[in-house]
């Protein structure tokens, strides 16, 4: 595998754990079996992690795709901090879905907070990447659940490198070649303020907001060069080049590969879990919880400092 970085990415045989990850004590690391996706830590406190350690972590979510980090106990602010300290923290571009008195915290939630709505419930409920619509995606997200519903809501992956790997060859050679376009619009969640709109206006308004982008269809990674397919049925609404019935059927049959269930890795929430992966390499859905329950999560987006992609930008 290509590594423009040079560093090393292979995992000390003895232990599992790579080299120069320096845990502090009780910590434990827990790579994931060969192959898959989803690589654990035990008993770290995000509130000791030093800018070594949060340099480390990103190497580790860029090498495995998901990162869990079980038994995690942090107020608000000391969430941001974490987030802080891997990258930039996003502020989502709607406020709507803003904690109340931290911005950069995303509230995904169907339960009051001081007696208001809060956040937005059920969200991302589809296979997407987050941001996948913008010019400039989201590189990373992380969540935390707060409230756990007891159908267990939890977050599905899916491996965008081994989704391309094991793509048709028809289907990959088309793929290889494209440019797939977003739209968000499809997805837009009415307000309160929207009442007595009609439905075209609101899709006008939020249309002009979030303008149609196209991406590769396979984008490679600016660290490690893997390349990935991106592409979703939350998002993708079809490819440059081909007319809306012909791009559909072929992002259908694309995503029928993709959304196969041996590919779907699915986190179930437990309490004291925060999970963090790489847009690049993993599309995800929540789950739906069951109706009635509640079901609150907090996610943080962090830009990690590198580019969404490398590959050459439209010439
Ligand atoms: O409510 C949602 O499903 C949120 C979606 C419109 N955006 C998530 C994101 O960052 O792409
Ligand atoms: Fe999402």
């Amino acid at each position: 595998m290509a590594n423009p970085s040079g560093r090393s990415t292979l995992q000390d045989q003895a232990t599992g754990a790579p080299p120069n990850l320096h845990l502090p004590a009780g910590a434990e690391f827990h790579p994931p079996a060969a192959g898959a996706i989803g690589a654990e830590f035990h008993g770290l406190d995000p509130r000791q992690v030093d800018g070594t350690l949060a340099a480390r972590i990103r190497d580790l979510v860029w090498d495995h795709k998901l990162v869990v980090f079980r038994g995690v106990d942090l107020s608000e602010p000391e969430y941001i901090a974490f987030a802080r300290a891997l990258g930039e923290p996003q502020v989502y571009f709607q406020p709507n879905y803003h904690h109340p008195r931290h911005p950069e915290i995303f509230v995904s939630s169907n339960v009051p907070m001081d007696g208001r709505k809060v956040g937005v419930a059920n969200t991302g409920a589809y296979w997407h990447t987050d941001y996948q619509f913008f010019p400039e995606p989201l590189p990373m997200t992380m969540v935390r659940p707060i409230e756990i519903p007891s159908g267990s809501r939890g977050t599905s992956y899916v491996d965008m490198q081994r989704a391309l790997e094991e793509l048709p060859p028809d289907l990959r050679e088309f793929v290889l070649g494209a440019r797939a376009i977003h739209e968000a619009k499809w997805r837009y969640k009415i307000q309160p303020s929207d009442v007595d709109k009609s439905i075209t206006q609101i899709l006008e308004e939020f249309g002009a907001e979030t303008p149609t982008v196209s991406h590769p269809a396979v984008i490679t990674h600016p660290v490690n060069g893997r390349r990935c397919l991106y592409v979703s049925r939350g998002f993708t609404v079809g490819f440059e080049g081909l007319s809306i019935e012909a791009g559909r059927q072929r992002l259908d049959a694309i995503l029928e590969h993709v959304e196969r269930a041996d590919l779907v890795h699915t986190h179930l929430w437990t309490k004291g879990d925060l999970l963090l992966w790489d847009n690049r390499q993993v599309i995800h859905r929540a789950g739906g919880g069951a109706s009635g329950e509640a079901s609150v999560s907090y996610r943080i987006g962090v830009y990690d400092g590198r580019p969404f992609y490398a590959d050459e930008p439209r010439g």
